[in-house]
């Protein structure tokens, strides 16, 4: 296996250092012992949620067991090392991904066969960790899974929310939301670090003073203090190490609960307790667009805080200086949300360890590196300086003076009083505001984007005077997903045809996958193909059944939009496409079209008017074609609701088309994109995000492209954008669009959809107008190709052949080398 180092080896091999076996009897002996000692529990009584966590703990034994061999392995080479600073974290379900990496899924099923339970009865059970909003949460555990696997010494920072992502529901077609208690049953996978514990402050002023020798000295006296307390997970690799998930609750701190104690303020001090508890209550379900909010600064500050402390405690535990802090440790940032912690970091070397200045500002931006996400401008980061004076008044002196220093540095390059102010990390221009990703890139040692359009656009337009002062610092790694969770672990019928033919190799080297392409003129694999797209189709067209009541024949077309609900996102480009064949059908008397089950899924943020609507126009326009006899035989739509990393996994594996539709430039990636069609399915999509690599990589003829490219969009808005001539001259859209506004469609309601009408009409400013023609007219060739199952089934082998660049394996190298320069260490 994964390890010959020997000194491990002799350590687990000790007498006394429990044998945790991987047999199918290792499996149900820990498994009884488990419900027995650590539930109290007999089978007769026990519930599926205790056979669930019986299972989960005699799993988490293993993973553990794999975890304390990779820290001494670690420890033993003192090697470079990354934390990974995220907000946002979306796991998915553990347990099945743990059997997967330790290779027991076949004993485990036996071992609890013998008991009369189905293993996937008890991965059921498993309720996930919400901890973020999408694709960047996402990102950042597909990442963990890479690292874990290939051996690179990591640790993962973020945040314990109580309650994770709302639970959606759809209610009269409209999006409700309720709590996520995602531990009312508890948390079988984590274990609590009551001794890694930090301070936080907040609020409060600072004192300047001098000493004897004129030195400046500066003192934070805040007037408030809370304390983190780590929450560590394993997650494990594939065959080898396994990584921390290190999450932190806030608390109130004791000494502070005592003294109102002591001044019989009990009720005072738990009110207090209260309110520092609240700052890691919930994750805020914004996933583009964020206000000003307080408590999700106090959010950002908390984790960051807490994470760099640890981080110097591990660096000073091994007995060296902060002055190498760099040389050990590299932190990256995804997106800004931590990115507060280039102050942070500056105010723990200057005011607690005492560094000078210009050492502290080498070791810091030698430190950091930053990832950005977005180009949206409503979605880059800006916090008031006002609010910044309030909570953490130190940090804001920190930030002008870095500031300060960084005007002087460009003043001294050509750069033009113009450039110099957009660059300043303070936007003055109305409400003061720090712009974090301005901290963030000054702050860092390399900056980059997450497709080579985007980071192209990032060089050219949002930080583009920093690419001109810095182009070194500037770099691509293209996302990538864990192609063991996405296809060995959710499809299991595919992943176990292609282990058939080109054997296991692809489950850690997905470029593996080519070989698959020698098969595509080989008619019976073609035929056991296109089976288990059935099977996979069967198998959603259950879920669909279990979670809308809906029935759909899983012969149709399945055609996908699963992701947030964003206008950029275009989720209502496709209903403009599904009203029409609707109206092909009403009103045309047209019926060659192949039959078609629409399956949307993905929230809105709560207060997000627009895409709230649009869920409300999908489910209408699904009430309208699902109950109309004439055309439900030939279309159905369905909006799975509460979309999630668990049905994700079912989704991915049954889609026969993946709708990438965003308006060129807006998305800066996408990783469903990658998914589907590692799941065998098609694409229809724009030159967008990592689009347009996926489409390089499978080849044109096995894409359907549509839309304008990014310099066209940004052409055609230059030029003046009219969406109102669009809709004058194209009938069939007109009586789309004039549909919206239908007794029909709105059951009398008329002005229900007027908003996004108008909208489109007037603004219409992700240019779904402008594109529809194209769209409409790739979809005719997408059904052209559909009805010929051959063909169809030759470009599905095509394009999960050609995903090996899209594993997170192939991303993370990329970190390790164009960014991290950390390696391996694996036996
Ligand atoms: O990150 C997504 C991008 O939209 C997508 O194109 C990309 O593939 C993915 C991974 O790189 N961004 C994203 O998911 N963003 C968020 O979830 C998010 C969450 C919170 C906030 C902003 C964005 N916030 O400001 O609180």
């Amino acid at each position: 296996m994964n390890s010959n180092n020997k000194k491990t080896e002799h350590y687990f091999a000790k007498p006394g250092v429990a044998n945790i076996g991987l047999t199918k009897e290792d499996i149900k002996t820990s498994f009884l012992e488990k419900l027995f000692y650590s539930l109290g529990r007999i089978p007769v009584v026990a519930t599926k949620n205790d056979f669930y966590t019986s299972l989960a703990l005699t799993v988490r034994d293993r993973v553990f067991r794999k975890y304390v061999k990779s820290l001494e392995q670690y420890a033993e080479e003192d090697a470079r090392g990354v934390a990974y600073l995220s907000a946002e974290y979306l796991p998915g379900p553990h347990l099945g991904n743990n059997l997967l990496n330790l290779e027991i899924v076949e004993e485990t099923r036996e071992a609890l066969a013998e008991f009369d339970l189905d293993l996937d009865e008890l991965l059921k059970e498993e309720v996930e960790p919400g901890l973020g909003n999408g694709g960047l949460g996402r990102l950042a555990s597909c990442y963990m899974d890479s690292l874990a696997t290939l051996g690179i010494p990591s640790i993962a920072y973020g945040i314990r929310y109580e309650f994770g992502i709302f639970k959606q529901e759809i209610q009269n077609g409209w999006q409700v939301e309720s709590t996520d208690k995602w531990l009312q049953k508890g948390n079988t996978w984590e274990i609590l670090r009551p001794e890694i514990s930090f301070e936080v402050k907040f609020g409060g002023n600072t004192e300047h003073s001098r000493d004897e020798n004129n030195k400046l000295h500066i003192e934070w006296i805040p007037d408030s203090e809370i304390k983190g307390t780590a929450y560590d997970t394993p997650i494990l690799g594939y065959q080898s190490n396994s990584i921390i998930l290190r999450l932190w609750k806030a608390e109130a701190t004791e000494s502070f609960d005592f003294a109102a104690y002591n001044l019989g303020e009990y009720y005072r001090a738990v009110e207090k307790k209260m309110r520092s508890e609240n700052i890691t209550k919930v994750l805020y379900p914004n996933d583009e667009n964020l206000s000003g909010k307080e408590l999700r600064l106090k959010q950002q500050y908390f984790f960051v805080c807490c994470s760099l402390q640890d981080i110097i405690r591990l660096h000073l535990l091994q007995g060296r200086k902060l002055e190498t802090l760099h040389e050990k440790f590299t932190i990256q940032l995804n997106d800004t949300h931590p990115s507060i912690a280039v102050a942070e970091l500056m105010r723990l070397l200057l005011d607690v360890h005492h560094m000078e200045w210009e050492e502290a500002w080498k070791v810091t931006k030698s430190t950091f590196a930053y990832t950005n996400h977005t180009l949206l401008p409503e979605a880059l980061e800006k916090w008031p300086v006002n609010l910044l004076r309030n909570l953490l008044p130190r940090h804001l002196e920190l930030i002008y003076e870095i500031n300060s220093r960084f005007i002087t540095e460009i003043r001294e390059h050509d750069f033009t009083g113009e450039q110099i102010s957009r660059m300043s990390l303070i936007d003055d221009r109305g409400e003061p505001t720090i712009r974090m990703a301005h901290l963030a890139t000054v702050g860092s040692y390399k900056v980059n984007g997450v497709s080579a359009l985007h980071s192209g656009l990032l060089k050219e337009e949002v930080l583009k005077d920093f690419a001109q002062l810095w182009p070194e610092k500037f770099t691509n790694v293209t996302n990538g997903i864990t192609h063991r969770r996405f296809l060995a672990v959710s499809n299991p019928l595919l992943a176990g045809l292609i282990t058939e033919k080109i054997g296991k190799g692809w489950l850690t080297n997905l470029d593996k996958l080519k070989s698959l392409e020698s098969f595509v003129n080989d008619e019976d694999f073609r035929r056991k193909w296109m089976e288990v797209k059935l099977e996979n189709k069967k198998n959603l067209a259950a879920q669909i059944k279990e979670f809308t009541g809906f029935e759909i024949n899983p012969e149709m077309l399945i055609d996908v939009q699963v992701k947030r609900i964003h206008e950029y996102k275009r989720q209502h480009l496709k209903v403009l496409h599904i009203l029409s064949l609707y109206m092909q059908i009403k009103e045309d008397g047209q019926n060659n079209i192949p039959p078609t089950a629409f399956v949307f899924a993905g929230k809105a943020a709560p207060g997000y008017f627009m895409a709230k609507r649009i869920i409300k126009l999908i489910t209408a326009v699904g009430d309208l074609i699902n109950n109309d006899p004439e055309v439900n035989k030939i279309l159905k739509v369905i909006f799975l609701p509460n979309f999630s990393v668990k049905l994700a996994q079912h989704v991915y594996p049954g889609a026969d088309l993946s709708e990438q539709i965003s308006m060129a430039g807006k998305e800066a990636s996408g990783t469903g994109n990658m998914k589907f069609a590692l799941n065998g399915a098609l694409t229809i999509g724009t030159l967008d995000g990592a689009n347009v690599e996926i489409r390089e990589e499978v080849g044109e003829e096995n894409f359907f492209l549509f839309g304008l490219t990014t310099e066209e969009v940004a052409e055609r808005k230059k030029a003046g954008y009219h969406p109102y001539k669009i809709y004058s001259e194209n009938e069939k859209l007109k009586r789309v669009l004039d549909f919206l506004l239908s007794e029909e469609l709105t059951k009398g309601d008329t002005e229900l959809f007027r908003s996004i009408y108008d909208n489109l009409l007037n603004q219409d400013p992700y240019l779904l107008l402008q594109d529809y023609q194209s769209y409409v007219d790739q979809m005719e060739n997408v059904y052209e190709i559909w009805k010929d199952s051959q063909k169809w089934a030759k470009m599905s082998i095509i394009n999960v052949a050609n995903m090996g660049k899209f594993s997170s394996d192939r991303s993370i190298k990329d970190y390790c080398e164009k960014i991290w320069k950390v390696k391996a260490v694996k036996a």
